[in-house]
């Protein structure tokens, strides 16, 4: 096949945020957007992140324009000198499935076609995210370096290749030294689901009478995961795996795993959009076990029957019952979470002396630990990592992505070691309340404001650069904030890895009180229009866990309004989603 270069101009914004770039559909589907940065990927990689004659994994969430991209990625990498591409059917296959591939076939990296939890369709967003050999999200060196090359890009090089047929498995070879293999992307993420759990025993466990198990693939890239794993390999029946036909616009729906977005299942749990229990059902009508997944399947919901489990919550349960779990079985040492995640997992971490890792938002930064010599002690036992996110995102070091699908086999496998065949059952709400018995409760909330005037949300955050500021001149005296809490201290969070020294500054505005207890600023990066500013509030009790999560934070979250100024700078009256 011929190669040709052809003449571009630079895009602006073309930079990558927490995961990868985003933007509106509209914006990729102009001239030369993709081009340019799929062309600046490649001109960005060199050393040992060069792609020149080597495999490369091609996948996605299956949403509107990503077949296009997908050809164009094809041809782009022929002409960029890459010797295979392994691309999903139909172009499919979920972010973690893609971490895995990448590490199993030993690939340079690979593109991942998504924009996650956000809507899809011609008006709304898409994404691209390049993940690294280790199967990561690329650091920020390199994501940076791409950036720098979309500024200055004069050409790129594709190639004049036939449409690869996407819906048929099989490689097929274009001239001597290129050739694209079409998998199903289902096959090597079982086999690895299988070598991480147990899988025999969370089958027996699910065939109980007196367990329903469901599942909400929210018409992403999950469905044909969940149903490989959930139906054929652990025997549920497929009327109870939900919207597992992945579709372009993910069926009109908004795929992200919340108690607002994910309503059909929080309702069907017997659940309002505040995670309490609706009024008027019948308990014995409802399912045991329910979750979903976002867009490319990297996110988990975990809930039992009318009770929501928050992710912050689910990583601390599933630190303290690691050893319940085949992978973790010799001991689970090291744990992490990003910054605005709840201390829960602090807590399991400290009784059980484990290493513990508080890192800024984003899965990329918890690679470098993963990868890291310090942590594993050089030794060719592989020490595990547990990490996790408030946003809804758990996995491990089986792969360096995290893993909704993965999450609820935890859980599952959790509750299987929990049960015995004849007693009465364990459930998700049992485990959960132990968990606070032992360990005490983080109360924990977040607000979103979506879609705010960028200049307002600088106006809110100069207002805390500012409070920070003051706090700072008077030689941060804890104060009497009012509400019972004491400011015993705010900074700007700024992430110092131990691994490769880097710095990563800007990481989110923190006011600790006293108490323990906390709120955070932060702005999203993974947004397509204005700014959203997320507000986290969180709240330690040892005793007094039964409080509903509203009432127990209505203090705390006033204060954290009062203090941005946030509604009056905005002129919002609420939040637009609360989790
Ligand atoms: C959000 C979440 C963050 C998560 C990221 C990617 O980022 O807060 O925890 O890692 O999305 O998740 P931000 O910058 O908008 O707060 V995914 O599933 O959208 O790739
Ligand atoms: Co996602």
């Amino acid at each position: 096949p011929d190669v040709k270069t052809v003449s571009t101009k630079p895009y602006e914004g073309q930079k990558p945020g927490t995961s990868g770039l985003r933007k509106k559909t509209k914006t990729f589907m102009q001239e030369n957007f993709v081009e340019n940065f799929v062309q600046s990927t490649f001109d960005a990689l060199d050393g040992d992140a060069d792609t020149t004659g080597e495999l490369l994994v091609l996948g996605g969430d299956g949403r509107y324009f990503n077949k296009d991209m997908t050809q164009t990625i094809i041809r782009m990498a022929y002409a960029n000198g890459v010797a295979k591409v392994l691309v999903g059917q139909h172009g499919l296959i979920s972010t973690p499935a893609v971490s895995h591939l990448v590490r199993s076939k030993g690939a340079a990296g690979a593109f991942i076609l998504t924009a996650s939890h956000n809507p899809a369709g011609p008006n709304e967003d898409c994404g691209i995210k390049y993940n690294s050999r280790n199967g990561g999200p690329a650091p920020e060196s390199v994501t940076s370096a791409i950036y720098e090359r979309t500024k200055t890009i004069s050409e790129y090089r594709i190639a004049d290749l036939p449409e690869v047929d996407l819906a048929e498995i099989g490689e097929t070879k274009f001239g001597d030294s290129f050739s694209v293999e079409v998998i199903d992307a289902t096959e090597t993420y079982a086999q690895l689901m299988d070598e991480v759990f147990d899988l025999g025993e969370i089958k027996d466990f699910l065939s109980r009478d007196d367990f329903v198990f469901t599942y909400d693939a929210m018409h992403g890239v999950a469905g044909p995961f969940a149903k490989r794993i959930f139906h054929e390999e652990l025997g549920v029946p497929l009327e109870q795996l939900l919207n597992c036909e992945p579709l372009e616009d993910f069926g009109g729906g908004h795929p992200d795993p919340n108690l607002t977005y994910a309503h059909d299942l929080v309702e069907c749990m017997g659940l309002d959009q505040k995670g309490m229990p609706l009024k008027g059902v019948d308990p014995e009508s409802l399912p045991d076990f329910g979750a979903a997944a976002d867009g490319d399947a990297d996110r988990n919901m975990i809930l039992g029957k009318q009770f929501f489990v928050t992710p912050s919550d689910s990583l601390a349960v599933i630190a303290n019952n690691a050893e319940c779990i085949k992978y973790f079985k010799d001991g689970l040492k090291t744990v992490a979470r990003s910054m605005p995640t709840s201390g829960a997992a602090d807590r399991v971490a400290e009784e059980k002396d484990m290493k513990f890792f508080e890192t800024p938002t984003g899965w990329k930064y918890f690679g470098n630990l993963m990868d890291a010599k310090e942590l594993t002690g050089g030794k060719k036992d592989y020490n595990p990592v547990l990490c996790g996110e408030e946003s809804f995102g758990t996995g491990s070091s089986h792969i360096r992505e995290k893993d909704g699908i993965f999450a609820v086999l935890c859980w599952l496998n959790i509750l299987a070691a929990k049960n015995e065949p004849s007693a009465p059952l364990v459930t998700v709400e049992d485990v959960v309340r132990e968990h606070w018995d032992t360990f005490g409760r983080n109360y924990y909330t977040r607000y979103d404001y979506e879609n705010v005037d960028a200049d307002l949300a600088q106006k809110v955050m100069s207002r805390l650069n500012g409070i920070i500021f003051m706090f700072e001149v008077s030689n941060r005296a804890p104060v009497d904030i009012g509400a019972g809490f004491t400011l015993a201290n705010c900074d700007e969070f700024e992430f110092h890895d131990e691994v490769d020294g880097s710095v990563s500054p800007h990481q989110g505005w923190r006011f600790l009180m006293e108490d323990g207890s906390r709120f955070v600023f932060r702005l999203s990066g993974t947004g397509s229009v204005g700014a959203t500013i997320r507000l986290y509030i969180e709240r330690y009790s040892k005793d007094d866990t039964s409080q509903e999560t509203a009432s127990a934070l209505e203090s705390l979250v006033q204060l954290a309004l009062d203090f941005s100024d946030l509604h009056a700078i905005t002129g919002r009256e609420g939040p637009t989603v609360i989790t």
